[in-house]
């Protein structure tokens, strides 16, 4: 994904250290980043060394165009935006490498649908943790956000 390396997959020490204090993380209120409306993000609960999932809506406020060009996360190897298709009764995940919401459009993330995905987690994914969660704008501009964690 473009720009994973963006954010350096630090220690797993130093991850671990940083989580160690989890307090109950409270529900998300809409924030808006660089004309972006954030609502409804949750990642799901995943065991250690697993790959996870993480699901955000996005309305884009602004007059033009909004392309999203990627992600990365502290908490995890590598980030790729997938979206899930059916065929003969099976689910396929494929990865889209940008995603283009039109001026008051939204981007609407959904189990079974489109979805943020972790891959190579630092550390399990438990209820009340959080992930830090950067999506990369074609522009360059970063929407930076903290993602809390709980079950589907
Ligand atoms: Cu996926």
């Amino acid at each position: 994904m473009l720009g994973a390396g963006a954010v350096a997959c630090g220690s797993g020490e130093q991850q671990a250290a940083d989580t160690a204090a989890a307090a109950p993380v409270p529900p998300v209120p809409a924030e808006t980043i660089h004309g972006l409306t954030v609502r409804d993000a949750w990642a799901r609960i995943a065991d250690s060394a697993a790959t996870g999932g993480a699901y955000i809506t996005l309305v884009n406020g602004n007059a033009t165009a909004v392309e999203i060009v990627g992600a990365a996360s502290a908490s995890a190897d590598a980030v790729e935006i997938h979206e899930t298709s059916h065929h003969d009764g099976m689910a396929k995940m494929s990865a889209r490498p940008s995603i283009t919401i039109a001026p008051g459009d939204s981007l609407v993330m959904a189990p079974g649908g489109l979805h943020v995905m972790l891959i190579g987690l630092h550390s399990a994914l438990r209820a009340g943790d959080s992930v830090p969660l950067v999506v990369q704008l074609a522009t360059g501009d970063l929407v930076p956000l903290t993602i809390p964690v709980r079950a589907p």
